[in-house]
């Protein structure tokens, strides 16, 4: 009898334990941006989409990225999405750019429910 006593909350524990290391682990798993395209501050030739990539996967239902011209108006007439056969990549397909400066802003949401965002500008020649 004591033998099942001391089991169970030993098996308890380790069902805790186990479940704060899962939650340790994924808990600090916010998507930072890694590097895009094109880059942040860049100048180049009307790019055919904006790619950024991230350090952890994205949830496609809240992730998102945002394409506005020096005024300020929406740029990108697409919705982004992320990338089907890699989900820490998310794409913006661009319509025909004109020479300007554009801002991009982006949401990304990860797989654990937290929301990162950041913005970064670039200039079509
Ligand atoms: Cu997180």
């Amino acid at each position: 009898m004591k033998l099942i006593h001391f089991s169970r909350p030993a098996r308890l524990s380790s069902a805790l334990g186990a479940a704060a290391l899962l939650f340790a682990s994924t808990a600090f798993a916010h998507a930072h941006l890694v590097s895009s395209e094109p880059a942040a501050n860049a100048e180049v030739a009307a790019p055919g989409e904006v790619t950024i990539h991230f350090t952890e996967p994205l949830e496609p239902a809240f992730s998102k990225i945002a394409l506005t011209d020096a005024n300020g108006k929406p740029a990108a007439s697409a919705a982004s999405q992320v990338d089907t056969h890699d989900a820490r990549v998310m794409h913006l397909p661009l319509p025909q750019l004109g020479a300007g400066r554009y801002a991009v802003k982006w949401t990304a949401v990860a797989t654990d429910g937290h929301r990162t965002q950041g913005d970064f500008a670039f200039t079509v020649k």
